[in-house]
């Protein structure tokens, strides 16, 4: 295929950039993390979302190499950020069943000089549908080298509340589809306000995602979730701006 072919040379030619969203405590404020998020630079198409090509990756394999240029640059990126500010990196399924994977990471983290513990790994419930074992002893041997693990989008896969019990997250991210009508509509108030509880309950940190507005951070906020992540904070921002952004809030 034409884009296949395009994303295999953009790979080769590293045509590719991190933006960075800023995830702040939801009590003081601060800046404590960023996703990255992936942009292809296409020599005539321009910026390209990864909602665009990820998928093709995936199908190709090609998210083998485009997920290990992602975890290097941000690892290297993040090493030379303010040492309180951790990095998160999307994984996908199919980087999850790759069993090179601990050793991936560990890899960039070496190279990079990035502290583990300044790194966080986010999956999403697709991951969970695989092989259990085998998931579980991926996870283990993540934490075991010191990364942290959160459950991205939570709500919108099959969400298996055993599996929350059985493997301990040290994050769930509520996915922004629940945060879109708060803080009126009540059905939305009452599920964020549940996965709050929960998530607090079983010992897990709670991002609220896609807070866009004053409304939906101070309810976010008064609900007791760990850290807010959206628009209203900040839109993913080219690594320059997002240092200019951590200056100026600092
Ligand atoms: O930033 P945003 O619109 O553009 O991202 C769109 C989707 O692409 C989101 O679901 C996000 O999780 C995913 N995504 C962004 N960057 C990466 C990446 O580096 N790896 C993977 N697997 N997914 C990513
Ligand atoms: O799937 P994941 O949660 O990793 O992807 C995050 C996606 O959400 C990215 O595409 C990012 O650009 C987008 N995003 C981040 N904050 C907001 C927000 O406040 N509103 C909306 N609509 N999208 C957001
Ligand atoms: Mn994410
Ligand atoms: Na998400």
């Amino acid at each position: 295929r034409n884009l296949e072919a395009d994303l295999r040379r953009a790979i080769a030619v590293q045509e590719f950039e991190l933006h960075y969203q800023p995830l702040v405590d939801a009590r003081t404020g601060r800046i404590t993390a960023a996703e990255a998020l992936v942009r292809w630079r296409h020599p005539e198409r321009g910026l390209v979302s990864p909602a665009d090509f990820i998928p093709l990756a995936e199908e190709t394999g090609l998210i083998g190499p485009l997920g290990q240029w992602v975890l290097r640059t941000a690892c290297t990126q993040a090493a030379r950020w303010p040492a309180h500010i951790r990095v998160a990196v999307n994984l996908s399924p199919a980087q999850f069943r790759d069993l090179r994977l601990a050793d991936t990471v560990k890899a960039a983290l070496t190279t990079s000089g990035l502290a583990a513990d300044r790194l966080e790994l986010e999956i999403t419930e697709g991951v969970l549908l695989a092989d259990e074992e085998r998931t579980l002893a991926t996870l283990t041997r993540l934490r075991a080298a010191g990364v942290s693990i959160s459950m991205d989008d939570f709500g919108t896969g099959y969400s298996s509340l055993s599996y929350l019990r059985r493997f301990p997250f040290d994050k769930i991210k509520v996915d922004q589809s629940f945060v879109r009508q708060l803080p009126g509509d009540a059905e939305s108030a009452a599920i964020v306000r549940a996965i709050i509880t929960m998530g607090t309950c079983l010992g897990m940190a709670i991002t609220v995602e896609g807070v866009e507005t004053a409304e939906q951070f101070a309810f976010t906020t008064a609900e007791g979730c760990d850290q807010v992540q959206g628009y209203h904070v900040s839109r993913p921002l080219p690594l320059a701006e997002f240092l200019s952004f951590v200056d100026a809030r600092e």
